[in-house]
């Protein structure tokens, strides 16, 4: 199978730590949905990173579709098992996806739209601002595993969050802001699947056969 987009994409990071962290060999093409629009356009018209290329040709979209049926694929879930932890994996995997969705929208204002429009990026900034509040308490109460065998699918997006922020905000979140998250993403992107996945796209991810220790 193929992943196309880049890793300074947290949705596409997010998905080649997931196939890393299920065992699933794949080859990574960093495609820009900007600079590679066309060649993108290609291999998936509606031009979403991440586009998963199927082994039968299927073309997947959408980092939380993609590694559905990667789990259905490796035929185990990164999900917490029981109810309550899978609950609460839920309500952190959404708020690291609201905060990336909101560092995106901040990114975009600046670097596609000829004049940034400030009350837009103040009610943005905002939603970020809530989001990291209410991941930093749910990471301080339940810290998740920060283990590269027993991940889950919400610290995984944490701390992907968290990397993404620092990477493409002019002002990146300072650790105190968000102590737990922070600490907890500093050990997260020590483990073997996110060194091996890092966010700038300086190392190009096709590693078949990849195995987590
Ligand atoms: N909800 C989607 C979001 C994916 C997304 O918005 N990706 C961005 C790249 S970071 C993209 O494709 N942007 C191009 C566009 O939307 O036109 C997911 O989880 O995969």
């Amino acid at each position: 199978m193929r992943l196309i987009g880049m890793l300074d994409s947290p949705y596409v990071r997010r998905v080649a730590i997931a196939l890393r962290l299920l065992d699933i060999p794949f080859e990574h093409d960093p495609l820009s949905v900007f600079s590679t629009f066309d060649q993108f356009s290609r291999v998936n018209p509606v031009v979403k990173a991440p586009t998963l290329v199927c082994d039968d040709g299927t073309v997947l979209m959408d980092s939380g579709l993609i590694i559905d049926y990667a789990e259905a694929l490796a035929g185990r879930s990164l999900w917490p098992a029981d109810l309550a932890s899978r609950t609460r994996a839920l309500r952190a995997t959404g708020l690291a996806l609201a905060a990336c969705e909101k560092v995106m929208q901040i990114y975009y204002e600046h670097n596609l739209r000829p004049a940034a429009h400030a009350p837009w990026l103040e009610r943005v900034h905002q939603q970020l601002r809530a989001a990291l509040a209410g991941l930093d308490a749910e990471i301080a109460r339940h810290p998740p595993s920060a283990d590269e065998k027993s991940l889950t699918q919400d610290g995984l997006c944490a701390a992907i969050a968290w990397r993404f922020m620092q990477i493409k905000l002019a002002t990146p979140v300072a650790d105190a802001a968000c102590p737990a998250l922070s600490a907890f993403a500093a050990r997260v992107e020590a483990l073997p699947s996110f060194l091996a996945t890092p966010a700038d796209d300086r190392v190009t991810v096709s590693t078949p056969g990849y195995r987590a220790p």
